[in-house]
Protein backbone atom coordinates (compact mmCIF):
# COMPACT_ATOMS: atom_id res chain seq x y z
CA UNK A 1 0.00 0.00 0.00
CA UNK A 2 1.19 3.24 -0.91
CA UNK A 3 2.23 6.08 1.70
CA UNK A 4 -0.50 8.32 0.34
CA UNK A 5 -2.94 5.21 0.96
CA UNK A 6 -1.61 4.70 4.30
CA UNK A 7 -2.78 7.56 5.20
CA UNK A 8 -5.88 7.62 3.76
CA UNK A 9 -6.45 4.51 5.82
CA UNK A 10 -5.81 5.88 8.83
CA UNK A 11 -7.86 9.39 8.68
CA UNK A 12 -10.81 7.04 6.82
CA UNK A 13 -10.59 4.95 9.91
CA UNK A 14 -11.17 7.95 12.46
CA UNK A 15 -14.63 8.14 10.94
CA UNK A 16 -15.75 4.96 9.43
CA UNK A 17 -17.25 3.90 12.94
CA UNK A 18 -19.42 7.25 13.03
CA UNK A 19 -23.13 5.83 12.68
CA UNK A 20 -22.23 2.77 11.38
CA UNK A 21 -25.18 -0.19 11.92
CA UNK A 22 -23.63 -3.36 13.74
CA UNK A 23 -26.53 -5.72 11.79
CA UNK A 24 -26.64 -4.03 8.26
CA UNK A 25 -23.24 -2.75 7.92
CA UNK A 26 -24.47 0.10 6.69
CA UNK A 27 -24.87 3.92 7.90
CA UNK A 28 -27.39 5.89 9.94
CA UNK A 29 -25.83 9.30 9.26
CA UNK A 30 -29.05 11.71 8.87
CA UNK A 31 -28.90 15.14 8.54
CA UNK A 32 -27.89 17.18 11.91
CA UNK A 33 -27.97 13.73 13.88
CA UNK A 34 -26.04 12.67 16.76
CA UNK A 35 -23.63 10.88 13.93
CA UNK A 36 -23.68 12.94 11.32
CA UNK A 37 -22.53 15.91 14.58
CA UNK A 38 -20.03 13.87 15.43
CA UNK A 39 -18.64 14.36 11.79
CA UNK A 40 -19.19 17.49 11.78
CA UNK A 41 -16.77 18.08 14.77
CA UNK A 42 -14.25 15.84 13.00
CA UNK A 43 -14.45 17.89 10.16
CA UNK A 44 -13.08 21.19 12.64
CA UNK A 45 -10.85 19.15 14.40
CA UNK A 46 -9.66 18.40 11.08
CA UNK A 47 -9.80 21.70 9.61
CA UNK A 48 -8.20 22.93 13.09
CA UNK A 49 -5.52 20.21 12.62
CA UNK A 50 -4.19 22.44 9.24
CA UNK A 51 -4.99 26.05 10.89
CA UNK A 52 -7.97 26.03 8.09
CA UNK A 53 -11.01 28.79 9.97
CA UNK A 54 -14.51 26.93 9.32
CA UNK A 55 -17.17 28.93 8.69
CA UNK A 56 -21.22 28.18 8.59
CA UNK A 57 -23.50 29.77 5.89
CA UNK A 58 -26.84 30.11 8.72
CA UNK A 59 -27.75 26.75 6.23
CA UNK A 60 -26.06 23.98 8.10
CA UNK A 61 -23.41 24.07 5.38
CA UNK A 62 -19.39 24.00 6.74
CA UNK A 63 -16.42 26.21 4.98
CA UNK A 64 -13.18 25.25 5.87
CA UNK A 65 -10.80 28.10 4.09
CA UNK A 66 -6.99 27.49 2.84
CA UNK A 67 -4.88 30.14 1.35
CA UNK A 68 -5.82 33.89 1.40
CA UNK A 69 -6.45 35.40 5.10
CA UNK A 70 -10.07 34.41 5.49
CA UNK A 71 -11.22 35.98 8.46
CA UNK A 72 -14.54 35.95 9.67
CA UNK A 73 -15.47 38.38 6.54
CA UNK A 74 -14.30 35.08 4.33
CA UNK A 75 -12.58 37.92 2.09
CA UNK A 76 -11.05 34.86 -0.20
CA UNK A 77 -12.31 35.85 -3.72
CA UNK A 78 -12.31 33.70 -6.72
CA UNK A 79 -11.43 30.35 -4.06
CA UNK A 80 -12.28 26.95 -5.37
CA UNK A 81 -14.48 24.98 -3.33
CA UNK A 82 -14.21 21.34 -2.96
CA UNK A 83 -15.97 19.01 -0.19
CA UNK A 84 -18.88 16.81 -0.46
CA UNK A 85 -21.50 15.78 2.20
CA UNK A 86 -21.65 13.52 5.42
CA UNK A 87 -24.95 12.56 5.61
CA UNK A 88 -26.57 8.98 4.22
CA UNK A 89 -29.25 7.24 3.15
CA UNK A 90 -31.06 4.46 5.61
CA UNK A 91 -28.38 1.77 5.57
CA UNK A 92 -26.18 3.56 3.05
CA UNK A 93 -22.87 2.95 2.20
CA UNK A 94 -19.68 4.47 3.47
CA UNK A 95 -17.69 6.32 0.58
CA UNK A 96 -21.42 8.41 -0.82
CA UNK A 97 -20.37 11.27 0.54
CA UNK A 98 -17.83 11.50 3.26
CA UNK A 99 -15.65 10.38 0.14
CA UNK A 100 -15.15 13.65 -1.02
CA UNK A 101 -14.55 15.37 2.34
CA UNK A 102 -11.81 13.23 3.23
CA UNK A 103 -10.16 13.64 0.19
CA UNK A 104 -10.16 17.03 0.40
CA UNK A 105 -8.53 17.32 3.47
CA UNK A 106 -5.41 14.92 2.07
CA UNK A 107 -5.11 16.82 -1.29
CA UNK A 108 -4.84 20.19 0.79
CA UNK A 109 -2.27 18.05 2.77
CA UNK A 110 -0.92 16.75 -0.62
CA UNK A 111 -0.17 20.21 -2.06
CA UNK A 112 1.15 21.77 1.14
CA UNK A 113 3.35 18.77 1.25
CA UNK A 114 4.44 19.83 -2.47
CA UNK A 115 5.40 23.47 -1.50
CA UNK A 116 2.55 24.94 -3.48
CA UNK A 117 1.25 28.31 -2.25
CA UNK A 118 -2.45 28.87 -3.53
CA UNK A 119 -3.28 32.53 -5.20
CA UNK A 120 -6.78 31.90 -3.80
CA UNK A 121 -8.10 30.50 -1.19
CA UNK A 122 -8.94 26.46 -1.31
CA UNK A 123 -12.12 25.86 0.59
CA UNK A 124 -13.63 22.02 1.72
CA UNK A 125 -17.19 22.30 2.44
CA UNK A 126 -19.66 19.66 4.12
CA UNK A 127 -23.03 20.29 2.76
CA UNK A 128 -26.12 19.23 4.54
CA UNK A 129 -28.90 16.84 4.01
CA UNK A 130 -27.49 15.96 0.34
CA UNK A 131 -29.55 12.77 0.47
CA UNK A 132 -32.86 14.49 1.89
CA UNK A 133 -33.41 10.77 4.06
CA UNK A 134 -34.49 13.01 7.20
CA UNK A 135 -36.15 16.27 5.82
CA UNK A 136 -37.40 14.63 2.28
CA UNK A 137 -35.35 16.94 -0.34
CA UNK A 138 -32.32 16.38 -1.65
CA UNK A 139 -29.29 18.96 -1.73
CA UNK A 140 -31.16 20.86 0.72
CA UNK A 141 -27.55 23.05 1.81
CA UNK A 142 -26.76 23.83 -1.01
CA UNK A 143 -30.02 24.48 -2.44
CA UNK A 144 -30.38 26.79 0.61
CA UNK A 145 -26.90 28.71 -0.41
CA UNK A 146 -28.09 28.93 -3.73
CA UNK A 147 -31.44 30.18 -3.60
CA UNK A 148 -33.08 27.24 -5.06
CA UNK A 149 -35.12 26.21 -2.18
CA UNK A 150 -37.10 29.28 0.03
CA UNK A 151 -35.60 29.40 3.63
CA UNK A 152 -39.25 29.26 4.62
CA UNK A 153 -39.99 26.02 3.08
CA UNK A 154 -36.79 24.41 4.65
CA UNK A 155 -37.39 25.47 7.87
CA UNK A 156 -40.87 23.99 8.44
CA UNK A 157 -39.57 20.22 6.08
CA UNK A 158 -40.47 17.76 9.19
CA UNK A 159 -38.58 14.36 9.34
CA UNK A 160 -40.60 11.29 10.77
CA UNK A 161 -40.48 12.10 14.34
CA UNK A 162 -42.10 15.69 13.46
CA UNK A 163 -39.14 17.41 13.88
CA UNK A 164 -38.75 20.75 12.02
CA UNK A 165 -35.33 21.36 9.89
CA UNK A 166 -35.03 24.79 11.78
CA UNK A 167 -35.37 22.92 14.86
CA UNK A 168 -32.99 20.55 14.39
CA UNK A 169 -30.42 23.39 12.65
CA UNK A 170 -31.30 25.17 16.02
CA UNK A 171 -32.83 28.43 14.31
CA UNK A 172 -34.57 29.40 10.92
CA UNK A 173 -32.02 28.87 7.97
CA UNK A 174 -30.69 31.82 6.85
CA UNK A 175 -31.05 30.79 2.95
CA UNK A 176 -29.77 32.22 -0.01
CA UNK A 177 -25.94 33.98 0.31
CA UNK A 178 -25.30 35.63 -2.74
CA UNK A 179 -21.94 37.34 -1.51
CA UNK A 180 -20.82 33.71 -0.11
CA UNK A 181 -21.20 32.41 -3.09
CA UNK A 182 -20.24 34.96 -5.05
CA UNK A 183 -16.44 34.38 -3.61
CA UNK A 184 -16.04 30.54 -5.17
CA UNK A 185 -15.07 30.76 -8.80
CA UNK A 186 -15.25 27.16 -9.08
CA UNK A 187 -16.81 23.76 -7.29
CA UNK A 188 -14.76 20.29 -8.07
CA UNK A 189 -16.42 17.05 -6.07
CA UNK A 190 -14.80 14.01 -5.87
CA UNK A 191 -17.22 11.21 -5.48
CA UNK A 192 -17.74 7.64 -5.29
CA UNK A 193 -18.75 6.31 -8.21
CA UNK A 194 -22.23 5.02 -8.17
CA UNK A 195 -22.34 1.88 -10.88
CA UNK A 196 -19.28 0.35 -12.83
CA UNK A 197 -18.58 2.08 -15.25
CA UNK A 198 -15.20 2.99 -14.18
CA UNK A 199 -14.66 -0.86 -13.52
CA UNK A 200 -15.30 -1.60 -17.00
CA UNK A 201 -12.93 1.44 -18.55
CA UNK A 202 -9.93 -0.09 -15.50
CA UNK A 203 -9.93 3.36 -14.94
CA UNK A 204 -9.70 4.43 -11.04
CA UNK A 205 -10.81 7.47 -11.70
CA UNK A 206 -13.44 9.98 -13.97
CA UNK A 207 -14.50 13.45 -14.81
CA UNK A 208 -18.66 14.00 -14.59
CA UNK A 209 -19.90 15.22 -18.05
CA UNK A 210 -23.60 15.61 -16.93
CA UNK A 211 -26.55 14.46 -14.35
CA UNK A 212 -29.31 13.00 -15.63
CA UNK A 213 -32.63 14.60 -15.19
CA UNK A 214 -34.53 13.60 -12.26
CA UNK A 215 -36.81 14.31 -9.09
CA UNK A 216 -39.14 12.81 -6.47
CA UNK A 217 -43.23 12.31 -6.64
CA UNK A 218 -45.32 11.80 -4.09
CA UNK A 219 -48.30 9.50 -4.80
CA UNK A 220 -51.08 9.61 -2.09
CA UNK A 221 -53.57 6.78 -2.48
CA UNK A 222 -56.67 7.33 -0.38
CA UNK A 223 -59.40 4.80 0.14
CA UNK A 224 -61.43 3.08 2.57
CA UNK A 225 -59.89 1.96 5.79
CA UNK A 226 -61.76 -1.62 6.95
CA UNK A 227 -61.87 -5.15 8.56
CA UNK A 228 -59.42 -7.33 6.63
CA UNK A 229 -61.81 -10.37 7.55
CA UNK A 230 -65.52 -9.10 7.28
CA UNK A 231 -65.06 -7.03 4.24
CA UNK A 232 -66.68 -8.40 0.95
CA UNK A 233 -64.08 -8.58 -2.08
CA UNK A 234 -66.68 -6.65 -4.12
CA UNK A 235 -66.81 -3.62 -1.26
CA UNK A 236 -63.69 -2.75 -0.59
CA UNK A 237 -61.34 0.62 -1.85
CA UNK A 238 -58.31 -0.89 -0.85
CA UNK A 239 -55.46 1.54 -1.48
CA UNK A 240 -52.72 -1.00 -1.53
CA UNK A 241 -54.09 -2.35 -5.08
CA UNK A 242 -53.63 0.82 -6.86
CA UNK A 243 -50.03 1.35 -4.99
CA UNK A 244 -49.26 -2.17 -5.96
CA UNK A 245 -49.73 -1.58 -9.80
CA UNK A 246 -48.57 2.15 -9.53
CA UNK A 247 -45.10 0.10 -8.30
CA UNK A 248 -45.69 -1.89 -11.39
CA UNK A 249 -46.36 0.04 -14.19
CA UNK A 250 -43.24 2.45 -12.82
CA UNK A 251 -41.56 -0.23 -13.61
CA UNK A 252 -42.51 -1.05 -17.19
CA UNK A 253 -42.89 2.37 -18.28
CA UNK A 254 -39.45 3.14 -17.28
CA UNK A 255 -38.11 0.19 -19.29
CA UNK A 256 -40.11 0.80 -22.12
CA UNK A 257 -37.63 4.34 -22.37
CA UNK A 258 -35.04 3.30 -21.51
CA UNK A 259 -35.35 5.05 -18.11
CA UNK A 260 -35.30 4.56 -14.27
CA UNK A 261 -37.91 4.63 -11.88
CA UNK A 262 -38.17 2.96 -8.70
CA UNK A 263 -40.42 3.15 -5.43
CA UNK A 264 -37.79 2.24 -2.71
CA UNK A 265 -40.39 4.40 0.21
CA UNK A 266 -44.02 2.92 1.38
CA UNK A 267 -45.96 4.53 3.68
CA UNK A 268 -49.49 2.49 5.18
CA UNK A 269 -51.78 4.05 7.25
CA UNK A 270 -53.07 1.82 9.71
CA UNK A 271 -49.99 -0.54 8.36
CA UNK A 272 -51.88 -3.54 10.74
CA UNK A 273 -52.00 -6.85 8.96
CA UNK A 274 -55.49 -7.09 9.85
CA UNK A 275 -56.68 -4.37 8.46
CA UNK A 276 -57.25 -2.70 4.84
CA UNK A 277 -55.42 0.32 4.52
CA UNK A 278 -57.05 3.79 4.26
CA UNK A 279 -54.07 5.17 2.95
CA UNK A 280 -51.02 4.28 1.36
CA UNK A 281 -47.70 6.95 0.32
CA UNK A 282 -45.58 5.99 -2.32
CA UNK A 283 -42.59 7.81 -3.16
CA UNK A 284 -41.70 7.78 -7.03
CA UNK A 285 -37.66 8.67 -7.52
CA UNK A 286 -37.51 8.49 -11.74
CA UNK A 287 -34.85 9.76 -13.64
CA UNK A 288 -33.67 9.60 -17.63
CA UNK A 289 -30.82 11.03 -19.98
CA UNK A 290 -33.29 13.35 -21.00
CA UNK A 291 -35.98 15.57 -19.97
CA UNK A 292 -38.60 14.79 -22.46
CA UNK A 293 -38.01 11.03 -21.55
CA UNK A 294 -38.33 11.94 -17.69
CA UNK A 295 -41.54 14.36 -18.25
CA UNK A 296 -43.04 11.15 -20.13
CA UNK A 297 -42.32 8.57 -17.66
CA UNK A 298 -43.84 10.13 -15.02
CA UNK A 299 -46.92 11.45 -17.22
CA UNK A 300 -47.32 7.65 -18.22
CA UNK A 301 -46.59 6.44 -14.55
CA UNK A 302 -49.34 8.90 -13.17
CA UNK A 303 -51.79 7.98 -15.61
CA UNK A 304 -51.74 4.56 -15.02
CA UNK A 305 -51.93 5.05 -11.62
CA UNK A 306 -54.81 7.32 -12.06
CA UNK A 307 -56.90 4.78 -14.44
CA UNK A 308 -56.60 2.01 -11.62
CA UNK A 309 -57.29 4.30 -8.93
CA UNK A 310 -60.94 4.87 -10.64
CA UNK A 311 -61.27 1.17 -11.50
CA UNK A 312 -60.57 0.79 -7.37
CA UNK A 313 -62.99 3.47 -6.13
CA UNK A 314 -59.47 5.22 -4.48
CA UNK A 315 -58.19 8.90 -4.49
CA UNK A 316 -54.94 9.61 -5.91
CA UNK A 317 -52.89 12.77 -5.33
CA UNK A 318 -49.36 13.01 -7.24
CA UNK A 319 -47.17 15.80 -5.85
CA UNK A 320 -43.66 16.77 -6.77
CA UNK A 321 -41.26 16.67 -4.05
CA UNK A 322 -37.72 17.73 -5.82
CA UNK A 323 -36.43 18.05 -9.18
CA UNK A 324 -33.61 18.55 -10.69
CA UNK A 325 -32.72 19.51 -14.25
CA UNK A 326 -30.44 17.92 -16.58
CA UNK A 327 -26.56 19.04 -15.45
CA UNK A 328 -24.17 19.59 -17.95
CA UNK A 329 -21.47 20.17 -16.42
CA UNK A 330 -19.05 23.28 -17.77
CA UNK A 331 -17.66 21.57 -20.78
CA UNK A 332 -15.01 23.36 -20.74
CA UNK A 333 -13.76 22.79 -16.85
CA UNK A 334 -14.74 18.95 -17.41
CA UNK A 335 -11.99 18.72 -20.72
CA UNK A 336 -9.84 20.54 -19.25
CA UNK A 337 -9.54 18.37 -16.20
CA UNK A 338 -9.80 15.16 -18.06
CA UNK A 339 -6.69 16.30 -20.13
CA UNK A 340 -4.87 16.74 -17.10
CA UNK A 341 -5.75 13.65 -15.58
CA UNK A 342 -6.02 11.45 -18.62
CA UNK A 343 -9.14 10.30 -16.98
CA UNK A 344 -12.53 9.08 -18.84
CA UNK A 345 -15.53 11.11 -19.00
CA UNK A 346 -18.53 9.87 -17.52
CA UNK A 347 -22.58 10.74 -17.06
CA UNK A 348 -24.29 9.77 -13.95
CA UNK A 349 -27.88 9.54 -12.67
CA UNK A 350 -27.00 10.61 -9.08
CA UNK A 351 -27.59 13.62 -8.04
CA UNK A 352 -25.17 15.82 -6.19
CA UNK A 353 -24.12 19.63 -4.94
CA UNK A 354 -22.21 20.16 -7.47
CA UNK A 355 -25.30 19.09 -9.40
CA UNK A 356 -27.17 22.31 -7.88
CA UNK A 357 -23.98 24.28 -8.02
CA UNK A 358 -23.11 23.90 -11.18
CA UNK A 359 -26.21 26.11 -11.97
CA UNK A 360 -24.26 29.12 -10.38
CA UNK A 361 -20.62 28.54 -10.97
CA UNK A 362 -18.59 26.60 -12.65
CA UNK A 363 -18.37 22.93 -11.56
CA UNK A 364 -16.87 19.23 -12.24
CA UNK A 365 -16.97 16.18 -10.32
CA UNK A 366 -14.54 13.43 -9.92
CA UNK A 367 -15.30 10.24 -9.56
CA UNK A 368 -13.53 7.27 -7.68
CA UNK A 369 -13.55 3.65 -8.60
CA UNK A 370 -16.34 1.51 -6.79
CA UNK A 371 -15.16 -2.44 -7.54
CA UNK A 372 -19.22 -3.27 -6.36
CA UNK A 373 -20.54 -0.49 -8.60
CA UNK A 374 -23.15 -0.64 -6.08
CA UNK A 375 -24.66 2.50 -3.60
CA UNK A 376 -27.23 3.54 -1.06
CA UNK A 377 -26.10 -0.02 0.33
CA UNK A 378 -23.29 -1.06 2.70
CA UNK A 379 -22.06 -2.97 -0.65
CA UNK A 380 -20.53 -0.13 -1.59
CA UNK A 381 -17.15 0.06 -2.01
CA UNK A 382 -13.47 1.95 -2.73
CA UNK A 383 -9.75 0.50 -3.00
CA UNK A 384 -7.45 2.26 -0.51
CA UNK A 385 -5.37 2.34 -3.37
CA UNK A 386 -8.31 4.12 -5.38
CA UNK A 387 -9.39 6.71 -3.25
CA UNK A 388 -5.71 7.31 -2.90
CA UNK A 389 -5.38 8.26 -6.66
CA UNK A 390 -8.82 9.93 -5.95
CA UNK A 391 -6.54 12.19 -3.87
CA UNK A 392 -4.11 12.83 -5.99
CA UNK A 393 -6.10 13.51 -9.11
CA UNK A 394 -8.12 16.38 -6.83
CA UNK A 395 -4.83 17.90 -5.67
CA UNK A 396 -3.90 18.41 -8.96
CA UNK A 397 -7.17 19.74 -10.11
CA UNK A 398 -6.76 22.47 -6.99
CA UNK A 399 -3.11 22.87 -7.78
CA UNK A 400 -4.17 23.42 -11.48
CA UNK A 401 -7.32 25.76 -10.14
CA UNK A 402 -5.77 27.84 -7.16
CA UNK A 403 -2.12 28.01 -7.74
CA UNK A 404 -1.85 29.83 -11.24
O1 LIG B 1 -30.23 10.31 -4.91
C1 LIG B 1 -29.17 10.61 -5.43
O2 LIG B 1 -29.01 10.52 -6.63
C2 LIG B 1 -28.01 11.09 -4.59
O3 LIG B 1 -27.27 9.99 -4.17
N1 LIG B 1 -28.45 11.87 -3.47
MN1 LIG C 1 -26.23 9.36 -2.33
MN1 LIG D 1 -23.59 11.61 -2.54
Amino acid sequence: MSDLAGRFRELWDGIAPVGRDADSGGYLRYALTAPELRLREWFRAQADHRGMPVSEDGNGNLFAWWGDPTTGDQTGTGAVLTGSHFDSVPHGGAYDGPLGIVSAFLAVDELRAAGATPVRPVVVAAFVEEEGARFGVPCLGSRLLTGEIDADRAAGLRDAAGVSFAEALGDRPAGADPTLLGRFAAFVELHVEQGRALVDADAPVAVASAIWPHGRWRFELRGEGNHAGTTRMADRRDPMLTYAFTVLAANKEARLRGAHATVGRVAVEPNATNAIPSKVTGWLDARAAEPETLHDLVEAVQAKAAERARRDGTALTVTPESTTPLVAFDGGLAGRLAALLAAPVLPTGAGHDAGVLAAHLPTAMLFVRNPTGVSHSPAESATDDDCAAGVVALARVLEELACH
